[in-house]
């Protein structure tokens, strides 16, 4: 009896350390920049606050099986962030070997055709959302339909948003995307009372997918913006929790820590998935007092560093294969960039 209460508490122990070790893993953040005049929704990139925005990859594949190989051809993906007060702006380029919509009821299978996905948690609660409005996950297709799990029923959220997709080259398409923003009171029959205005500092749950179908009936992959625990990896429709982070930043408005803050992603850590040696590139300002640690998805530091140089080769042959965050500390900062071993 003693020893089964024992184990019982460990395994409660287990499971709390797991839970708040992973929370510590979800803090690579996307940023998006303001868009100074409002962005026209056509399906072209002429707009000036798509100039300077950076590329983020949809390049992690959820399903059929966490990181699946793809066959040559069959998908590439990236997307860019912008906002004002009234809309997160959303430029999706997409390249598709074959663009299918089977079923021509919005609602039937909508996760099997083609389609690009978008989570977004307005207050980063995470939590369940799918039958509720914690959170949203829209998948929007190319026939502009926006089809999410809505409070007991699935729901065609269409006209929280505009889409426009455009080809624009061989097997290659742009979404553009002005999407309204809703707190979790949301109601479809009086959405403008949930409606939130956005700002600087704004932080909320996001991630990005693309559902592809080619031709077969159903979903061949899933491939997403944001590494997942393998175990969870098709449960962003479900709940909040694993989503990435999106940081709305207005430079204008960012007073004495201006400087802190760069349009370009602070960290990047490459090859990503890596083999034995990661590269690590970041802001030359932190070179001087930074505090390099690698962190396993269970909270463990694994390996650190003092001093590191930007641009300087680190060995992590000894490494288990697995999923690792890099954090850099440096002064009062922190940076975070997650990668894969393979
Ligand atoms: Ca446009
Ligand atoms: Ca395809
Ligand atoms: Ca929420
Ligand atoms: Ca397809």
């Amino acid at each position: 009896m003693k020893v089964s209460f024992r184990k019982y508490l460990l395994f409660i122990s287990i499971v709390l350390f797991t839970c708040q070790a992973f929370a510590q893993t979800q803090q690579d953040t996307m940023y998006a920049y303001p868009a100074a005049t409002p962005v026209v929704i056509d399906g072209s990139d002429a707009d000036e606050c798509w100039d300077d925005a950076e590329w983020y990859p949809i390049s992690v594949v959820w399903l059929p099986y966490y990181n699946a190989p793809m066959d040559e051809g069959d998908f590439a993906g990236r997307f860019k962030l912008s906002w004002d007060s009234n809309y997160l702006y959303i430029l999706v380029e997409i390249q598709d070997d074959l663009l299918s919509d089977d079923h021509a009821d919005p609602f039937d299978n909508y996760w099997n055709d083609d389609c690009v996905e978008i989570f977004i948690d307005e207050d980063r609660s995470m939590g369940y959302h799918q039958n509720n409005y914690n959170a949203f996950a829209y998948h929007i297709s190319f026939t502009y339909d926006a089809i999410d799990g809505g409070s007991g029923s699935t729901i065609n959220l269409k006209d929280n948003l505009s889409v426009v997709m455009d080809t624009i080259g061989d097997k290659t398409y742009l979404w553009e995307i002005a999407l309204k923003i809703y707190d979790e009171t949301f109601d479809p029959n009086n959405p403008e009372d949930s409606r939130v205005t956005l700002s600087h500092n704004k932080l909320m749950g996001f991630s990005l997918a693309y559902c592809d179908n080619d031709e077969t009936n159903g979903r061949e992959n899933f491939i997403g913006s944001t590494f997942m625990p393998p175990e969870h990896s098709n449960d962003n429709y479900i709940t909040a929790d694993y989503m990435g982070t999106l940081l709305l930043v207005d430079p204008e408005q960012t007073g004495t820590s201006a400087n802190t803050i760069s349009k370009k992603k602070v960290v990047q850590v490459f090859p990503n998935p890596a083999g034995d040696y990661i590269t690590v590139n970041f802001q030359a300002t932190h070179t001087n007092n930074n505090y390099v640690e690698i962190i396993d998805l269970n909270g463990k530091t694994v390996m650190q560093a003092n001093r590191l140089q930007s641009g300087k080769e680190i060995d992590i042959s000894i490494l288990p294969i697995g999923v690792y965050t890099l954090k850099i500390n440096s002064g009062n900062e922190q940076f975070n960039y997650k990668f894969v071993k393979r």
